[in-house]
């Protein structure tokens, strides 16, 4: 079966995370992706957080599936000619380096158009245009400057940082969808254009619904769904509001069957206004359906701390799951929360391909995360990431070089 993006040719120019998350994904969906590193050091995370001596880490081969890699110093001026033409035979270069470091290695737009009028151009940066443009950015930066971290966490505590990678990861993803769109707008355009995705953005984009509430809040001065409401203050910004929910139906974490020893026994409870009744037939409150203090969502929101503790006292006498079986018999939306270990022994994602086994020649097998978006006609098959400059000779045989050519080029330092 052919691939959705078969016969796009990816200049992957991307290092450390925000990037490679990018080139995978289109690597995942059949464009054949062509990594540049440094001869010798390769991109920095092949040796970061390392878990087996000399073997690429786990942080590199988990970004940087089904690629193929060549050793390129692009600063050699031989080097630059490999790229050149490496250039007029791609249809989207992909990077992520410090601002101006494409453009200092001679590379910039203006020459890149010259080279191949067709070429998308496309970027992570941690900032737009503005005062801190020319700053270099790693994940928490752009979690702290995009509005999660102050949005994130309990309102007596810090500000936090989250788990999930929105701020790299995110952002390779908007910038996945960038580049697809301009190789569809390139149909009709017959050109290239440069695609801009920067981190700070992108965390913002995933943070709309706290200025919604910035908004709301500096109409109303109080937002009642907010664990702040009734008894505590709200201040000028949004506040950290701790576990509840984003939206409309008010939610919280709590405990469950063997909390005070497994710091994952817990649930995400929702209390969904449609089946409210249900909610106090399964915790015994049959009282709550009709009470007019409990009645209705608004009636509701100055209880909800009551209300969850009540709940909790239901939650703690059955495990996470045995409590998930029984709220979805009802149609009462919940969650556990699954621990990594949890999940990666969940046969359920084995089988679809979210959790993968992939074998890795020096490595041995280790698990990954396979393809989160699956299309019918364009299955993902995973594979392994590939080795410092794997496929140099192969490229470069594409690219029409000889093998004595190839040769003296790797004498010369270029490749
Ligand atoms: N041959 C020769 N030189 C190369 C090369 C190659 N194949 N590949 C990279 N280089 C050079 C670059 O040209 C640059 O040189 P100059 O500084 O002389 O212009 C140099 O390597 C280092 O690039 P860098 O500044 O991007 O790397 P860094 O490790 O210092 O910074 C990072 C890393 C991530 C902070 C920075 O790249 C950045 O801010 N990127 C944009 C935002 C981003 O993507 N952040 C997320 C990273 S994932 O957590």
């Amino acid at each position: 079966m052919s691939k959705a993006l078969d016969g796009v040719r990816i200049l992957d120019f991307t290092h450390v995370q925000s990037g490679p998350t990018c080139t995978q994904l289109l690597a995942w969906f059949g464009a054949d992706v062509i990594k540049v590193e440094r001869a010798g050091a390769g991109d920095i995370t092949r040796e970061q957080l390392r878990d087996i001596p000399d073997v690429d880490s786990l942080y590199f081969t988990m970004l940087n599936h089904n690629k193929r890699s060549v050793t390129i110093d692009t600063k050699n001026p031989e080097g630059k000619q490999v790229l050149e033409a490496l250039i007029q035979k791609c249809d989207v270069l992909v990077e992520n380096f410090a601002p101006g470091a494409l453009d200092r290695m001679g590379f910039t737009w203006e020459r890149i158009q010259e080279l191949n009028p067709r070429m998308i151009v496309a970027s992570v940066k941690g900032f737009g245009p503005g005062p801190y443009e020319d700053c270099k950015v790693y994940e928490n930066v752009a979690q702290c400057a995009g509005g999660a971290a102050s949005t994130t966490g309990f309102d007596d505590g810090p500000p936090v940082v989250t788990g999930a990678q929105i701020g790299d990861s995110g952002t390779g993803l908007h910038l996945a969808l960038g580049i697809v769109t301009a190789l569809y707008q390139r149909t009709h355009s017959g050109r290239g254009q440069r695609v801009l995705a920067a981190m700070q953005d992108g965390v913002l984009n995933l943070c709309r619904v706290k200025l919604r509430d910035q908004q709301r809040l500096e109409r109303t001065g109080v937002m009642k769904e907010y664990p702040q409401y009734p008894n505590g203050k709200f201040g000028e910004a949004v506040p950290r509001a701790g576990n509840a929910s984003g939206g409309g139906q008010p939610g919280w974490i709590l405990k469950c069957k063997g909390w005070e020893t497994d710091p994952n026994a817990y649930i995400y409870f929702i209390t969904q206004a449609p089946v409210w009744a249900k909610i106090c037939n399964v915790i015994g409150k049959e009282e709550w359906a009709t009470d007019p203090n409990y009645a209705t969502p608004a009636a509701r929101l100055p209880h909800l701390k009551d209300i969850f503790a009540e709940i909790e006292r239901w939650t703690m006498t059955k495990t996470k799951f045995e409590a998930m079986q029984i709220l979805n018999k009802y149609d009462i939306p919940c969650g556990p929360i699954l621990s990594m270990k949890e999940i990666a022994e969940e046969p359920s994602l084995r089988k679809t391909g979210t959790i993968v086994e992939v074998d890795h020649p020096t490595r041995g097998k280790y698990l990954t995360v396979g393809n989160p978006i699956k299309l019918s006609d364009s299955p993902t098959e995973v594979t392994r990431s590939p080795l410092l400059g794997e496929h140099t000779d192969e490229v470069m045989a594409e690219l029409g070089y000889s093998p004595e050519q190839v040769s003296a080029l790797r004498t010369a330092g270029a490749i």
